[in-house]
């Protein structure tokens, strides 16, 4: 079974949101096409669903101010503006992304006390979500990754993919995904290929 994981395609990190991706509304055709393929037998997306008072907003941290580093569960963190606040429009998905055809939603970064980069497990991996049982009960054996940011919730995701997926063929679509920093899409490329994820482009897989 071959599944497509979303990561945060959400109006906070494309253009007009809290926290824009350059570009990030790109990818939506991209990943509309991926969708209407049907080439996945399973969709699921992520959605960042942070409470108000998140501890990874910089609005939290008196005397800080966002992009500052500080201290989340015990981890460097990058504190980040508001987003994607429960409810708000910031963390809805992006208005044109075709939702219909997805199977299984997992909204991740709910505990104040700790990030979420990764849909599969909180930054200090201490409570995982449902998204890995849920893509074992579906026999998923090959799981392609695309979305939003790449150099932080689709680089984690993937990454965790790999550790929490054993067997399971791990991808990660290049022109259906931005990052937030230049040089930090760099690494996170780098080093998805280092853990052995295979990086592709949309044309190859529609092409298939
Ligand atoms: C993300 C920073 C903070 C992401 C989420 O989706 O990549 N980045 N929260
Ligand atoms: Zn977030």
């Amino acid at each position: 079974m071959k599944a497509l994981l979303l990561i945060d395609i959400q109006n906070g990190f494309c253009p007009g949101g809290n926290l824009p991706v350059p570009d990030g509304d790109a990818i939506v055709p991209i990943a509309n096409a991926l969708i209407e393929n049907g080439s996945y037998d399973v969709i699921v997306a992520s959605q960042d669903w942070h409470p108000a008072n998140h501890g990874s907003f910089a609005s939290q941290h008196p005397g800080s101010k966002p992009f500052d580093m500080g201290t989340l569960s015990g981890q460097p963190q990058v504190l980040w503006p508001d987003h994607c606040v429960q409810g708000t429009p910031d963390a809805d998905f992006h208005p044109d992304l075709n939702t219909d055809a997805i199977d299984y939603i997992q909204q991740k970064g709910e505990n104040p006390a700790v990030d979420s980069y990764s849909a599969f497990r909180d930054n200090d991996q201490a409570a995982i979500t449902g998204l890995a049982g849920y893509l074992r009960a579906q026999q998923v054996t090959e799981l392609d990754i695309c979305g939003l940011a790449t150099d932080y919730c689709v680089k984690f995701s993937a990454l965790d993919a790999v550790s929490m997926l054993p067997g399971v063929k791990v991808c990660f679509i290049e022109d259906a995904s931005r990052g937030i920093d230049p040089a930090g899409v760099r690494a996170a490329i780098e080093e998805m290929r280092a853990s052995g994820i295979a990086i592709v482009k949309s044309s190859q897989i529609l092409a298939d």
